[in-house]
């Protein structure tokens, strides 16, 4: 069944096809728990849990409190030389989950903000130390950093960068991504195949001599290119490459920091401490747009020189801190304690994982990938027309079975609720798979 009518025009829609989307729009007026509500009043299943956002679920009582009375008692206030006393506390609170070490956090507005801020911070941390000619930066083939111009710089996704191509900024080099379909296809967890692939760091130090490099980044798991965990041992071989070279390790973990590899960080699940870690996402559950880059104590203690009436960071948004942004990330923090919810998806993945891998020997399923609470059915494309298998299988989904599921091409990705009930994960995934029997 349609939405009603609506006047569609006006709005230019982020990542997405416009006007196939304006033909028959898929409008969602509420939220609760796990499931949305949709225009015609249907209710609809959230494999995504938003867009890698909510995990402990939509409008989480605990949290849309929190909002309601911090939005009517400080709206706003600059965050310039001024502050509120919740962004403190909020970073305090992040910097405890952080692993040992961590001792800062500087607020940012998203996920694409946290990156170029840590970019920036590399740079900066560097020309501190009088280490000014270390200006390199190193991403990976198959990143994703979001889509400002330091992030999709160092991100290797061709078509966000393609229409960019000359405008990228300079001293970019980028390792190889490390999905390997031929000798890795249907890994459960991390692949066999690749820690080799941690190498290109080392060739990219002897090509340019370690001293020029400024930082690597690197997402622990792959999110946006369809799920792509590391190879076993690859992020640690890096982290010992840059301690070589004296380069800093940047954990893009706007996906997998808050409980979405079952630790507060990917860093404390690997075991690999980088020197700064980008968050976003689950630092409000989605709630009010929110990023924080949480930097160890030697990247902070670098800036903290000079005299003390001086700006030691020229960087800053209008929204860093927001006091109704803070309120929804120190309640959703509140509920990743009180609630267990790390716990819990620590205790789902396995489930989780059996659930995607009897999805292994389908006809029209080429991998299935999945880490954590995260995971991926990637299908064979259709002769000719790739992404169409996708995009139709999103849509039949949602018009259907009532399921929101986000493909990427024809990749089908899935971030289940990390207080997710078995119940619902499996009926959920019985709707996918009548889909893709049904869909040519
Ligand atoms: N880094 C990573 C690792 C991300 O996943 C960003 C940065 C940018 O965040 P903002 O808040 O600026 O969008 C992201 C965002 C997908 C998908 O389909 C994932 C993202 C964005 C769009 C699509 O997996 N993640």
């Amino acid at each position: 069944m349609s939405a009603p009518a609506k006047n569609t025009d006006a709005y230019w829609m982020p990542y997405t096809a416009n006007r196939d989307f304006k033909k028959n729009p898929r409008i969602i007026t509420g939220a609760s728990g796990h499931h949305y509500t949709a225009a015609d009043g249907s209710k609809i299943y959230d494999m995504f849990s938003g867009l890698w956002t909510s995990g402990i679920g939509h409008c989480h009582p605990k949290v849309v409190e929190a909002v309601q009375k911090q939005v009517a008692s400080l709206d706003y206030c600059m965050s310039f030389q001024l502050s509120n006393d919740i962004a403190f506390e909020l970073a305090e609170r992040v910097v405890d989950m952080a692993p040992d070490g961590f001792s800062n956090c500087f607020f940012t507005n998203s996920g694409s903000e946290s990156v170029d801020t840590a970019l920036k911070i590399a740079l900066g941390y560097h020309r501190a130390r009088s280490e000014g000619n270390r200006t390199r930066l190193i991403g990976r083939e198959k990143g994703y950093h979001g889509v400002n111009f330091g992030g999709m710089s160092v991100g290797g996704i061709v078509p966000n960068r393609k229409i960019f191509s000359a405008n990228l900024i300079p001293g970019v080099d980028h390792l190889r991504h490390t999905f390997d379909l031929e000798k890795n296809a249907f890994s459960r967890g991390l692949p066999e195949h690749g820690v080799e692939l941690a190498d290109d760091l080392e060739r990219l130090a002897q090509l340019h001599d370690g001293s020029n490099i400024a930082a690597v980044i690197v997402e622990p798991v792959a999110g946006s290119a369809g799920v792509l965990p590391p190879p076993a041992g690859y992020l640690a071989k890096l982290r010992e490459i840059c301690d070589r070279h004296g380069i800093l390790l940047i954990f893009d973990e706007v996906i997998t920091a808050f409980g979405r590899l079952g630790k507060g960080t990917a860093a404390e699940r690997f075991g690999v401490t980088p020197d700064i870690i980008t968050t976003a996402k689950g630092l409000t559950n989605g709630v009010i747009p929110m990023g924080g880059v949480l930097v160890q104590q030697h990247v902070y203690d670098a800036f903290m020189q000079g005299p003390d009436h001086m700006v030691e960071l020229f960087h800053g948004y209008t929204y860093s801190g927001h006091p109704v942004a803070a309120a929804a990330g120190l309640a959703t923090m509140d509920v990743y304690k009180e609630e267990g919810i790390f716990e819990q998806a620590a205790e789902l993945e396995s489930t989780f994982a059996d659930i995607l891998h009897s999805f292994d020997d389908h006809e029209k399923v080429i991998d299935v990938r999945n880490f954590g609470m995260m995971g991926a059915i990637e299908l064979a494309p259709r002769d000719g027309a790739p992404g169409a298998r996708g995009l139709e299988i999103h849509k039949k989904c949602f018009w259907d079975e009532k399921l929101v599921v986000r493909n990427g091409m024809d990749t089908l990705q899935f971030s289940p609720f990390l207080n997710s009930n078995v119940d619902e994960m499996q009926a959920s995934f019985e709707g996918i798979r009548r889909v893709i029997d049904s869909v040519e």
